[in-house]
């Protein structure tokens, strides 16, 4: 379908359950500004094999992310929403792009970095070449627009210098250069358990994270049981980062400016700041986890719309790979 709106277009792993620091930094923006743009999700499995996954898992949480965007409130009738895998024309795109882009520029990626010394020595070659396999989802449609968290900021830096090197060997117009979208506050939501490290939805420890499928009590535990500093006073405070997350977190979820919540909390405990952040997160995540376990009920209902998306997407997909191939000298599937 082609439309005079601009292109959004976004992704997360189905590495394990979404966790609030995913909906904050990511999924929570594609709902809110789905409307003004012509909008591609999808679940990125490809990438969620660079780290050993359990098969049956790996295909269960895949459906469950398509679930999870649905249920948030992406509108199924206006996105193209599809599974990763069943687009090959990524893969495809990500080897020309392999052969395009520098092992230094990979070699200088923060998540490679994190990721590869947590493997030991035998790291997949997958995870280093991660980020051409993502700038592939992401110039594969002529995107505009790519709202993500700030730790994928420097991807879709790389993703651009990639788009500028080809346009400039094979013709100005070749790639739409894209834009990042990155939240004024939830860009960054931090472990509950070391608020100095990220949320992750791959982190060992399950009190790290509030996970969107949890039930309301888990949630009431966790954020009770959250790491907070020494003192009492509720500030915004670079030595207090247990207290900062936890004001981010209400910040990102009710709007409400953080020196306006600090005022509020004028006097008050830390028992008062968990309470209050625990009630606003059963708000937000109960509604999405029963709507979600309802979808996943209907694996008709979420075939049928998959199905729909993939074949839009190829179709575009392939309209994208056949300029890129008679660019470069590639002959083409059909010639
Ligand atoms: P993994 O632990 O498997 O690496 P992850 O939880 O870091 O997963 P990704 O799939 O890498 O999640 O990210 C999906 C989206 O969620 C991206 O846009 C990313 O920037 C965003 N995101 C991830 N973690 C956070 C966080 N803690 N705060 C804000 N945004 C986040
Ligand atoms: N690398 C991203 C997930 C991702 C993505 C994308 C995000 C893969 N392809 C395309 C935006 C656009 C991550 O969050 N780890």
């Amino acid at each position: 379908m082609t439309s005079a709106k601009k292109t959004m277009l976004s992704a997360i792993q189905p590495s394990n359950r979404l966790t609030i620091g995913n909906y904050l930094g990511a999924l929570k923006n594609w709902v809110k500004l789905q409307h003004d743009y012509d909008c591609i999700f999808f679940s990125v499995n490809l990438h969620a094999i660079t780290v050993r996954q359990d098969p049956a898992e790996l295909k269960e949480q895949t459906y469950r992310a398509i679930a999870t965007y649905l249920a948030a409130g992406i509108n199924a009738d206006e996105a193209t929403l599809f599974i990763q895998s069943q687009v090959p024309e990524h893969a495809e795109l990500a080897w020309v792009l392999n052969c395009f882009t520098y092992m230094g520029e990979l070699g200088r990626m923060t998540q490679y970095k994190d990721k590869s010394a947590k493997q030991g020595q035998n790291i997949p070659a997958g995870l280093f070449s991660y980020p051409t396999l993502m700038a592939a989802d992401i110039l594969l449609y002529r995107t505009h627009l790519v709202p993500v968290g700030e730790d994928q900021k420097q991807h879709i830096e790389l993703t651009r210098d990639i788009a500028i090197r080809m346009n400039n060997l094979f013709g100005k117009d070749l790639f739409q250069i894209p834009e990042v979208y990155i939240p004024p506050v939830g860009a960054r939501i931090m472990s509950l358990q070391a608020p100095t490290s990220k949320m992750s939805k791959s982190d060992t420890d399950v009190n790290a994270s509030v996970y969107l499928n949890d039930t309301d009590d888990q949630i009431r535990k966790k954020v009770k049981r959250a790491v907070t500093d020494s003192g009492t006073e509720i500030a915004y405070d670079e030595e207090k980062p247990g207290v900062r997350n936890l004001l981010n977190i209400q910040s990102a979820l009710t709007g409400k400016p953080i020196p306006e919540l600090v005022a509020a909390y004028a006097g008050k405990q830390y028992g008062h700041l968990k309470v209050d952040t625990a009630e606003l997160v059963v708000e937000a995540v109960g509604p999405i986890r029963n709507r979600t376990d309802e979808l996943m009920k209907d694996h008709g209902y979420l075939e049928k719309i998959l199905a729909k998306g993939a074949e839009r997407a190829r179709t575009r997909a392939r309209t994208q790979l056949k300029i890129l191939y008679d660019r470069i000298g590639l002959v083409n599937p059909n010639g």
